[in-house]
This record gives structure tokens, C-alpha cells and sequence, in this order.
């Protein structure tokens, strides 16, 4: 129920959060290391590593802002939360080309990360589909050409398909520049959408109302886009 209206200006979510999404042991925490430190980290669960690192990425002569997540292991012990997901602008789905049931699990993966993300359906979202441990070529148990036809299926441009090791470090600059490609193909990134104003009109939340705080916010000029209850519904 919709009770009043105001403009309010407030910080948006980052409009550059790229998300990690695939099997534990596919090389998540590896990758998002070398995004963060450049280099390869044998043993990545040995450094305790937060679960969020921003950088600027160069990119045909722009530096371009990216929020890297990473589930930090979480996968390993419950389902992966809504929060993560949540708003994502890009998600990154990781398998590991040498281990078939990886890849298999991206159907689930894909379903999850859409959903929780919020985003099914919105154009702006953007889905990168990512094979790793591509140095482990004579182990390969998945061919690109069953890549490309998940990619297919779930419409992900064979542009933001690659085959990477966040090991070598093979493929993974190019893969990185392309997805800062897409995102600027689709008009957004931190640098004009870190805070703005809204016309929003505020609603009763009913998970929360009346015993809580009750209220969330909604773009008058997107319905879809609705701002979220601090209940986080
Ligand atoms: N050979 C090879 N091993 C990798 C690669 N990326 C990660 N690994 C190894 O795979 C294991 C799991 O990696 P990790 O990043 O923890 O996976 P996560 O569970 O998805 O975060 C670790 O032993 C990594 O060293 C890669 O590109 N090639
Ligand atoms: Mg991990």
C-alpha cells in the first residue's frame, strides 16, 4: 500500500558488483586474487580474504571501476544468500573444464544467481559464462563446444565466453576487459550512478509491518525496481 510520496537522494548499490557463481573448487578465490593482487595464491583459504575488492580497470583508454564479490567459500556449508546476488550487475558463472560435474551444476547456479539477483528479465543484466584450469588441457572433460551451446541456451553472447586459468593467468585480462566492454556497451558504472535522486514513493512492507519499521522505497519511473526494506525484503 502506497502511503506518501518523496525525492530523496541516497547512495545507489554499486552499479559495477560483478559476482562469482559456480561449484566450490572451480577457482573463484584464485581468480578473484589475481584480480586483487595480480598474482596466483597457491593456497587461497590460507589468507582469510574479505569478499569484496573494487579496482579500476583500464580499458581502451578509460579506467573503469568493478566490484569483484567472491562467495568466499561459502558454497562449501549453505546455500549462498540473497544479499550476494542481490543487484549484481554482472555474474561471472565459473566451471572447471576439467572436471565435467562443474559444469554440470551450472544449471542450478544459473537459476540461483538469476533469481537472487533480481534482475531475470532485466536487460541490464549481464551473464559471462567462464571455464577454468584451461592449463589442465589433458584433463579436459569439457569441450568449448558444449560451452557455447550452454551459452546458447541461456543467452549469454559468445563474446563474454572464455576459457581462462586464474593459475597461468591465461585469458584472464582479456576476459576481464570484455565484461568492462559489455558493461559500458550497456551504459552504466560507478562513475555517474555512485549516488543520485529518486522520486520514490514509500510503501507499507508487509513482511515486516506492523512490528517493524514497515517501510521500502519504490522508483516511481520503474516499478520493477523496487528499493528494499531494511527487513531486506
Ligand atoms: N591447475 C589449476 N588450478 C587452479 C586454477 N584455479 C584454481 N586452481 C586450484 O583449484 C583449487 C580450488 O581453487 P579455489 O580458488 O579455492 O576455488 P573456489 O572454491 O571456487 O574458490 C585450489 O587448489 C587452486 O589452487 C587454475 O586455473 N588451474
Ligand atoms: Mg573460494
Amino acid at each position: 500500500m502506497t502511503v506518501s510520496t518523496a525525492a530523496i537522494t541516497f547512495v545507489d548499490f554499486p552499479q559495477d558488483k560483478v559476482t562469482l557463481a559456480g561449484n566450490s573448487g572451480v577457482g573463484k578465490t584464485t581468480l578473484f586474487l589475481r584480480f586483487k593482487l595480480g598474482q596466483f595464491i597457491e593456497n587461497p583459504d590460507s589468507i582469510g580474504c574479505e569478499g569484496e575488492f573494487r579496482k579500476n580497470w583500464p580499458v581502451d583508454g578509460e579506467e573503469v571501476s568493478m566490484t569483484l564479490y567472491d562467495t568466499a567459500g561459502i558454497e562449501r556449508y549453505a546455500q549462498i544468500n540473497s544479499t550476494y546476488f542481490r543487484r549484481s550487475r554482472v555474474v561471472i558463472f565459473m566451471y572447471d573444464i576439467s572436471d565435467r560435474e562443474t559444469f554440470d551444476s551450472l544449471t542450478h547456479w544459473e537459476r540461483e544467481a538469476v533469481e537472487k539477483s533480481f534482475t531475470r528479465g532485466q536487460p541490464e543484466i549481464i551473464t559471462a559464462l567462464v571455464g577454468n584450469k584451461v592449463d589442465l588441457e589433458d584433463e579436459r572433460q569439457v569441450t568449448n563446444a558444449r560451452a557455447l551451446q550452454f551459452a546458447d541456451n541461456y543467452c549469454i553472447p559468445k563474446e563474454l565466453v572464455f576459457e581462462i586459468s586464474a593459475k597461468s593467468g591465461e585469458g584472464v585480462s582479456e576476459m576481464f576487459d570484455a565484461i568492462i566492454r559489455a558493461m559500458l556497451l550497456k551504459g552504466t558504472n560507478q562513475r555517474n550512478l555512485e549516488s543520485h535522486t529518486l522520486d520514490v514513493m514509500l510503501n507499507i512492507c508487509w513482511w515486516c509491518f506492523p512490528s517493524g519499521v514497515g517501510t521500502s522505497f519504490q522508483n516511481e519511473s520503474s516499478r520493477n525496481k523496487r528499493m528494499f526494506c531494511v527487513c531486506m525484503y
